[in-house]
């Protein structure tokens, strides 16, 4: 039987590359069609064949309310009863401004962007135009989006297709980006002493969350922040997605680090186009028309992502999301941690508040290498059960999983037992 999302996906597919917008969506290497969503409301998606499924991925990571909450839309039909793009400078602007900067204490000057690719892409310029030097150093594993210098040992979408070095990057841009694993420290003090005096910047997802998601070591980031002290270089926080997720002031305020810069996103814009970036004063203000370091977009501030954007962040607060998504993370990984002690599976489950990964390994994941010894077959096999049981989990072992304050107990209790049946397909 012909579904209309395998009519809606032979259509896509010719006139759309791959038939999706983004690479991750085409669910390659599961041997599944991806399914068309027709609608989003809390915990819930509806595909084009009214198939309903309890939503782990959050549209990978905005929906932190889930879906369509009712501030954020209402958010959105006001503000476009006044118009839906100015050009200008609007009061939201600012008021998104003066948040960030409340919230995330080492963001003292932001500017918003449209994505966590032109925030990434920002705080790269910014920083070798604060310091004149040239050379990143990223981490392997690590996704800061499609830039061009960061498309290098990159994980994500890259990594699940096999370019984690993408065509189309001049190796001399490349050149300028050293890549070494995450949690190594030794590895990054080598690459500071042969490259001395020339690293702009490090960096760095404070929890990597885009080859599956693992955990920074005792004091990695401390020694991050230290190294770049050192080496007159920038410690860049990449928090597209953990900003504002795992905590109000997102990884740096659990850690207790303060990043020169941070890139982030998704959740800010409440699901519409929306990336910040932000850091101390002296560094922003290199930024035109301040300064010398070039940097613009059309759309950045856009009320309507503006209107939506602070209808969710303030939504979070008022609740205290932050409690809410602890217990509910707390909850899923008991309950995925108790099937997996029941079939006798090995696997590794890590997780930072509403944010988790099952890795289909039985080692200690912590990096790019120990992450990618995860059983791909399996995942696969798990991830359609999951589905065939109304479980949507992201398509790909090197994606995170999202909780949002939408979810009950009783869809994780559901989830439980789908989890559990998809599990037991992989019993030996
Ligand atoms: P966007 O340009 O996709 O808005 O953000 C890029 C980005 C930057 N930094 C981090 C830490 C990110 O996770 C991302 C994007 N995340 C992926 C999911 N792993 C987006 C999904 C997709 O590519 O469709």
């Amino acid at each position: 039987m012909t579904t209309r999302s395998s009519e809606l996906f032979a259509r896509a597919q010719r006139r759309i590359p791959g038939g999706v917008n983004s690479p991750v969506r085409a669910f390659r290497g599961l041997d599944r069609e991806p399914f068309f969503v027709e609608r989003a409301a809390g915990a819930k998606l509806w595909d084009a064949d009214g198939n309903e499924y309890i939503d782990y991925v959050g549209t990978w990571g905005p929906a932190i309310l889930g879906h369509a909450p009712r501030v954020v839309v209402e958010a959105i039909q006001d503000a476009a009863t006044r118009g839906v793009s100015f050009g200008t400078p609007n009061p939201l602007e600012v008021e998104m401004a003066e948040l960030i900067c409340r919230w995330v204490p080492s963001i003292e000057k932001v500017r918003m962007v449209n994505s966590g690719t032109e925030a990434t892409m920002s705080c790269l310029r910014l920083a070798r135009g604060f310091t004149g030097r040239d050379k990143i150093i990223k981490f392997e594993g690590c996704y800061h989006g499609h830039v061009d210098a960061l498309l290098v040992h990159a994980g994500s979408g890259a990594l699940t297709h096999g370019q984690p070095d993408s065509a189309g990057v001049p190796a001399d841009f490349a050149r300028l980006t050293i890549s070494v694993p995450f949690n190594d420290i030794e590895a990054v003090c080598a690459a500071f002493r042969e490259n001395r005096d020339s690293v702009a910047a490090i960096i760095v997802e404070p929890v990597p969350a885009n080859a599956g998601l693992y955990l920074p070591r005792e004091n990695f980031l401390q020694s991050l922040r230290e190294e770049c002290t050192k080496a007159g270089a920038l410690l860049i926080f990449d928090e597209v997605m953990t900003g504002f997720r795992v905590a109000r002031g997102g990884a740096q305020e659990i850690y207790g680090i303060t990043p020169d810069l941070t890139a982030l996103g998704k959740v800010i814009g409440g699901g519409l186009p929306v990336g910040a970036f932000g850091g101390r004063a002296e560094i922003m203000d290199l930024l035109s028309p301040a300064g010398p370091v070039y940097q613009a977009g059309t759309l950045s501030g856009n009320p309507l992502a503006m209107a939506a954007g602070l209808a969710q962040l303030r939504e979070l607060e008022r609740i205290d999301g932050w409690r809410m998504l602890e217990e509910l993370g707390t909850a899923f990984e008991a309950a995925t941690r108790s099937t997996l002690r029941k079939l006798g599976l090995p696997f590794t489950f890590q997780r930072i508040g509403s944010m988790f990964c099952l890795f289909f390994t039985g080692e200690p994941v912590f990096d790019l290498a120990t992450a990618k010894r995860s059983d791909r077959a399996a995942f696969a096999t798990y991830f359609r059960a999951c589905l065939d049981g109304g479980v949507y989990f992201a398509p790909s072992q090197f994606e995170a999983g999202f909780l949002s304050t939408a979810h009950q107990p009783q869809e994780i209790e559901r989830t439980a037992a789908v989890v559990h049946r998809a599990l037991k397909t992989l019993v030996r």
